[in-house]
């Protein structure tokens, strides 16, 4: 079953569109964008991973030390180096990322064509949680401005970052607001029963697993009541991690969240998860089939094949405008109907 359409116009960006943010640097890919609408235009806050020119027999990539650029290289006959997963290597038993990931403001007026506008510097990895760069940033925005929940990542650890800003110039409040390892937090964007709500994703590699939690905080910072509000399922195509998307939805019938799930060979699809809109710990229903799989050329083949994955959209009546990093290499858009998406779900508790 696929509910998505496709944009024809699809990929909308690849890495030969933005600008590498420092000489030396090629941008090997696009992904993962938050999205929102700011001075009545479409924003994109994308992912950027780069790395040095590759040269024949090397690994090299960029890593962060005191606020500046410095290449790690390894020879690929290195018998202390496993280099067997495009976005990791582990050298002497310590993992690295093969690219050094930051921040890019791109606007659009149709949603299509986007660009890089002037007065809207990059966000950066800052400190020395973020030595391994940051990733997958939602956007969330309330009343006060916009909320940004993103992945921070260094030899530390891999955690949730939180960042404020009203005008996209200045960010305040960085910190981390869910420690190692934990990703995919996903802010609501109202208030319930006067508590902030998170979904977010800790990971447990004995027991327990990569599940979706929610938590409630009174002030965004500090979160707790911490609940598992949805597991994997064998021989799905969740079965061996979920994560959320973008901020959930609010729905007649409840928050509607779209979420991804992988395989243990990493298929990564989109599935809708429906949690009560006053308690949100509770869940009404679940995607049996995944509503959005890799089937599209540029989702199959690309830095790292059969990835779908989205923590951004654009909601208008019952349109769901997604933006989605596909095959973890380009920047795509599709469209769902909401209610289409509702109706396919099947009741479910956990
Ligand atoms: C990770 C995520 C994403 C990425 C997928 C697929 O789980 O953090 O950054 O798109 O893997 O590689």
């Amino acid at each position: 079953m696929d509910l998505a359409r496709r944009s024809t116009h699809n990929p909308i960006l690849k890495p030969a569109d933005i600008k590498p943010s420092t000489e030396g640097m090629q941008i090997e890919c696009l992904l993962n964008p938050g999205v929102f609408r700011f001075e009545n235009k479409i924003w994109l806050l994308l992912r950027v991973a780069e790395r040095p020119e590759q040269e024949e027999g090397m690994i090299s990539f960029p890593v962060l030390k005191d606020g500046s650029i410095e290449i790690k290289r390894f020879s690929k006959d290195d018998p202390d180096l496993d280099a067997g997963d495009p976005r990791i290597i582990n050298y002497k038993g310590r993992d690295y990322l093969t690219t050094l990931s930051h921040l890019r403001l791109v606007c659009s007026n149709d949603g299509i064509h986007f660009h890089e506008p002037e007065g809207y510097p990059p966000i950066l990895g800052e400190g020395s949680q973020e030595t391994f760069g940051i990733e997958d940033c939602r956007v969330v925005n309330m009343k006060d401005g916009y909320h940004l929940s993103y992945t921070k990542v260094s030899p530390e650890g891999v955690g949730v970052g939180y960042l404020f800003t009203k005008d996209w110039k200045k960010f305040e409040s960085r910190s981390m607001i869910f420690p190692p390892h934990n990703k995919d937090c996903a802010i609501f964007g109202d208030k319930i029963n006067n508590r902030y709500y998170a979904l977010h994703r800790p990971s447990s590699p004995e027991i327990g697993g990569n599940y979706i939690w929610l938590s409630e905080s009174p002030d965004l910072l500090h979160w707790g009541n911490h609940k598992c509000i949805a597991i994997t399922r064998e021989n799905s195509w969740d079965s061996a991690r979920l994560g959320a998307g973008a901020a959930p939805i609010r729905t007649s019938k409840g928050w509607l969240e779209i979420y991804h799930g992988a395989t243990h060979d990493n298929r990564y699809c989109l599935g809708g998860l429906l949690l009560d809109i006053n308690d949100p710990s509770r869940v009404i229903a679940r995607s049996e089939q995944a509503i959005m799989e890799p089937i599209a050329d540029y989702e199959k083949t690309g830095f790292f094949g059969n990835v779908i994955f989205t923590n951004g959209h654009l909601l208008d009546g019952d349109t769901l405008t997604i933006y989605y990093g596909a095959s973890d290499e380009v920047i795509c858009m599709a469209e769902f109907s909401v209610s289409e998406v509702l109706a396919s779900l099947k009741k479910s508790r956990i």
